[in-house]
């Protein structure tokens, strides 16, 4: 087709019927005699397809011919859902679609509920990087993302009598209809070997295994754009060398197979259980592979779309990696191996090279996230990306001291030993003979006093007040490796040192990055530390998941700008008190309620009224994301039902259906015995004749994003309650915002930006500042925190047995003490807790005033603009990247 004909064709249902029945009978694997469910799925999005692929080669093609500086977005996890209403949505085919079925008898959304959900990622992180690619292609951002083809994603969770259990999930099964396998695109990835040095000072890495990485192309639409950008998803087989035919002829059949089961593991499932060392290398072999074929393929693009002689210099006036967490590191060490070993640059160059074209998001300061590899591991695995992470160190070293300086030895020590990379090891010879020396003199010619002012007499008062143990560790810096404790690799250190840009998801996120998890590099780099607040897009979680709320909103803006114009949501201030509106919106989130309660129905056989507020936590189970805090407050209120006569009860309390959804990781122990205690209160709860519709509360199994699409436009209240400073930012608490949900939430992630948008008297606030956690963590921990008497009332009642005898010693425990199953409550549930319930009396009381619940839930989606990802991908290509749009012509 050419470039005219792409323009002007829009296909009519006639068109698109004949093209499914095409599809149908040629391409799906499906029997031939029927056209039923899933084959019509099937059919349907081949046709999609179909034109997906034409503005996807037009858009490539182009970005080849101008030879655009690209961004490229490196990603372990994409959470990307359903495909096939998001893809007919943005190309604006929905209504022909809907119509050619209906010619073949079928209804649209019947068939698009047949997709499985790509779900190759765990929770934010994943549908973060899946947002922005919508935001990229709509936004005509010359930008491709690269990531892993899992062929099990995130495992389907079941809710049993004993909890959660999980099923593996075969999203691949059927085939998908989206992928395009790139036969002719495939990159070698080496393991193990060694390193052997050239004659000249060059280095090679040779020998261990090598696998193939395939390519899998995902088509991305932009909403109402011909831009189609691309998703670029790595698999891996066998190399033909290390397919051992000889094996196989000498019947040695497990030996021969053994090679291809090995390549094509490492693609098998996302997070792979890494409690053990098999499980451990497998992840860093993901890690490596996405980094070694993404980096070889970006440079053959680069190679292939220059002048005659390659231009190493310009790499990074082209070329712009983004590493989403540090789970893409090794993309540094991997770009410097490249051009240095196999293009011939010299460390310098391609060291600087690195630097201009990387940069680093941050997602989390919990410090078990914090990603450190053993280096044993990763010298086993990868032994020339050890040479040169250990160059980068030494780099990072002398920087350190030339700006410290020898005058303070104390501090460049504790400096050192704080920010260098590798963890527990000797200092490179370089580096240590500057100390010694540095030592001789300062003995020989003692320093004066040094004058301790602004930061750094802050830093020594706190010494002093800290521990013993802790003002020995710091006055006396060794870097004698400690044999005891592992030698380590810290990927955030080394993102950070190599990055030239480092950035937090939300402002008070970003403010912890700079002030405390990086501060030392901070006060080093203060430039390289930026902010960006996080986003979602509004096709997705506005336009498609919500058509009801999204024809009240065009109709009332006056336009369908909004979809890509977010603010022109905030003109719908204006009518915030206008009584048409409000009968408008109160209906569509009623019809949209009614929606959740079958749902809910189906999934789980509980039935709720669409009468009671419905009020949700969805997320993945973490003890700081406090679901533990939500469901103990609905303890308390069912126990204070119990106390009270049924027309108090009437009186005092607002119907609720209280839903709950979200993964516990498989190992973490703690957060499965939270979903079990939230289905058994459940269950108690919802057969209990006194409390009828006053309270329901609801697990709904296997949360993602299907189920978020219809969860979020029937929500009215949305809980985001982690304890301060723990959540990076949030994106659901967007998605609720946006869909006129009210935010219960603490002064955490992206919440305090929102509740600056839509106003405080829109948002129910509660709990602990971020900069008071650490002193009442500390407090808890002495045991001079009193808790509170509804508090300890609740546990007592849970331990009774009203939910069961479930053993919940070690749920309550965890709120306690110090001894036994006592973590002295380090998430300071009990500490917010009372605020929390004070908190919920106020939401009810803002609900029994429908109007004034109807006004806060528009001035909430009124001033929810600024959490389009549109927004922060603007930012990204303005501040980090440094791109343009570009529009086909
Ligand atoms: C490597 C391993 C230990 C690991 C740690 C943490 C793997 C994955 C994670 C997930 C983290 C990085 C994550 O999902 N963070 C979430 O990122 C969202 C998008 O920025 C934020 O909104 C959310 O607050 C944050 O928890």
């Amino acid at each position: 087709t050419d470039e005219a004909s792409v323009d002007t064709f829009v296909p009519d249902s006639a068109t698109i019927a004949s093209s499914i029945n095409y599809h149908s009978e040629f391409t799906t694997s499906f029997s031939p005699e029927h056209f039923q469910l899933p084959k019509a799925f099937y059919a349907t999005a081949e046709s999609v397809r179909d034109m997906l692929i034409i503005n996807w080669n037009a858009t490539n093609t182009y970005y080849e011919k101008i030879n655009v500086k690209q961004a490229y977005y490196l990603s372990m996890e994409y959470l990307q859902g359903r495909a096939l209403l998001n893809a007919i949505g943005n190309l604006e085919l929905s209504g022909v679609y809907a119509e050619a079925l209906k010619k073949l008898g079928h209804n649209l959304e019947d068939v698009a509920g047949q997709e499985p959900d790509a779900a190759l990622g765990t929770g934010g992180l994943g549908r973060l990087a899946s947002c922005f690619l919508d935001s990229l292609a709509t936004l005509n951002y010359p930008a491709w993302g690269y990531g892993l083809r899992y062929k099990y994603g995130l495992f389907k969770q079941l809710i049993t009598k004993e909890g959660q259990e999980e099923v593996a999930e075969s999203w691949l099964e059927m085939g998908s209809p989206w992928e395009i396998s790139r036969n002719d695109v495939s990159y070698p990835v080496k393991f193990y070997g060694k390193v052997v040095s050239g004659t000249d000072g060059s280095k090679k890495w040779v020998g261990g295994e090598d696998i193939m990485a395939v390519a899998y192309d995902v088509p991305i639409p932009g909403y109402k754009t011909k831009t189609t950008i691309n998703l670029r998803l790595w698999s891996t087989k066998v190399s033909p060398q290390e397919f051992d035919l000889h094996a196989y002829n000498v019947g040695d059949h497990a030996k021969a197979y053994a090679a291809i089961k090995n390549a094509e593991k490492i693609c098998y499932i996302l997070y792979p259980g890494d409690e053990s060392v098999e499980g451990k290398t497998l992840r860093l072999k993901q890690q490596y592979t996405l980094c070694s074929a993404s980096l070889q393929d970006i440079i053959a693009r680069y190679e292939r779309r220059s002048e005659e002689t390659v231009n190493w210099e310009n790499f990074p006036e082209k070329v712009a990696v983004q590493m989403n967490d540090t789970h893409p590191t090794l993309c540094i060490p991997e770009l410097i191996r490249i051009l240095m070993d196999v293009k011939g640059l010299c460390w310098n160059e391609a060291w600087n090279i690195t630097q201009r074209t990387v940069a680093y998001t941050n997602h989390t300061v919990l410090p078990e996230a914090l990603e450190k590899w053993s280096l044993e591991l990763m010298q086993d695995l990868l032994p020339r990306h050890v040479e040169i992470i250990r160059m980068i160190d030494e780099e990072l070293l002398h920087t350190i001291v030339t700006e410290y300086g020898m005058e303070d030895l104390d501090l460049l020590q504790q400096k050192l030993k704080q920010m260098r990379i590798l963890d527990n090891i000797e200092l490179p010879e370089s580096v240590a003979k500057l100390l010694i020396k540095s030592e001789e003199n300062s003995a020989a010619h003692p320093t004066e006093e040094v004058d301790i002012s602004g930061e750094e007499s802050k830093a020594a008062v706190e010494e002093d007040q800290s521990e013993e143990q802790d003002a020995e560790e710091k006055n006396e810096v060794t870097f004698e490796p400690d044999p005891t404790l592992p030698k380590m690799v810290r990927m955030a250190n080394l993102c950070v040192a190599s990055g030239h840009a480092v950035n937090g998801v939300a402002e008070i996120h970003s403010e912890i990055v700079k002030n405390e998890v990086f501060n030392d590099f901070y006060q080093l780099w203060p430039r390289k530390f930026q902010n960006k607040t996080n986003g979602v897009t509004t096709r997705r979680w506005i336009r498609f998941c919500n058509p009801d709320l999204s024809k009240i909103i065009t109709k009332w803006t006056g336009t369908e700008d909004w979809i890509i114009n977010t603010e022109i949501l905030s003109t719908l201030q204006k009518f915030a008190d206008n009584e048409d509106l409000h009968s408008e919106w109160r209906e569509a989130k009623r019809r949209n309620k009614i929606k959740v309660a079958s749902f809910l129905k189906e999934k789980t056989g509980y039935v709720v009224s669409p009468d009671a507020m419905f009020d949700v936590q969805v997320k993945r189970i973490h003890e700081y994301k406090r679901q533990l805090m939500n469901i103990l407050g609905i303890v308390y209120r069912y126990k204070k039902m119990k106390e009270m006569s049924p027309e108090e009860r009437e009186k005092n309390f607002v119907p609720r259906v209280c839903i709950f959804g979200g993964k516990a990781f498989a190992t973490y122990v703690q957060a499965k015995r939270i979903v079990k205690f939230i289905t058994d209160v459940g269950v108690t709860v919802n057969h209990d004749p006194d409390i009828g519709d006053l309270l329901k509360v609801v697990f709904v199994p296997d949360y993602n994003v299907s189920v978020a699409e219809v969860l979020i436009p029937g929500s009215e209240l949305s809980q985001h309650i982690s304890t301060a400073g723990m959540e990076a930012s949030g994106t659901s608490n967007m998605k609720f915002a946006m869909n006129g949900c009210l935010v219960i939430g603490t002064l955490d992630g992206a919440n305090v930006e929102i509740r600056e948008e839509v106003g405080e008297e829109n948002f129910f606030l509660f709990g602990a500042r971020a900069h008071e956690i650490a002193g009442l963590r500390k407090e808890r921990a002495e045991g001079k925190f009193v808790p509170d008497q509804w508090f300890e009332e609740v546990k007592e009642f849970v331990r009774s047995g009203v939910f069961g005898h479930y053993n919940y010693d070690e749920l309550m425990g965890s709120l306690e003490g110090n001894e036994g199953y006592g973590r002295a409550d380090y998430f300071l549930v009990g500490k917010d807790f009372p605020s929390y319930i004070e908190c919920q009396e106020m939401v009810d009381e803002a609900y029994r005033d429908q109007k004034r619940w109807t006004k806060m839930s528009i001035l909430n989606t009124a001033g929810s603009y600024k959490f389009s990802s549109d927004r922060t991908i603007h930012e990204y290509a303005r501040d980090i990247w440094m791109i343009e749009p570009l529009v086909l012509p």
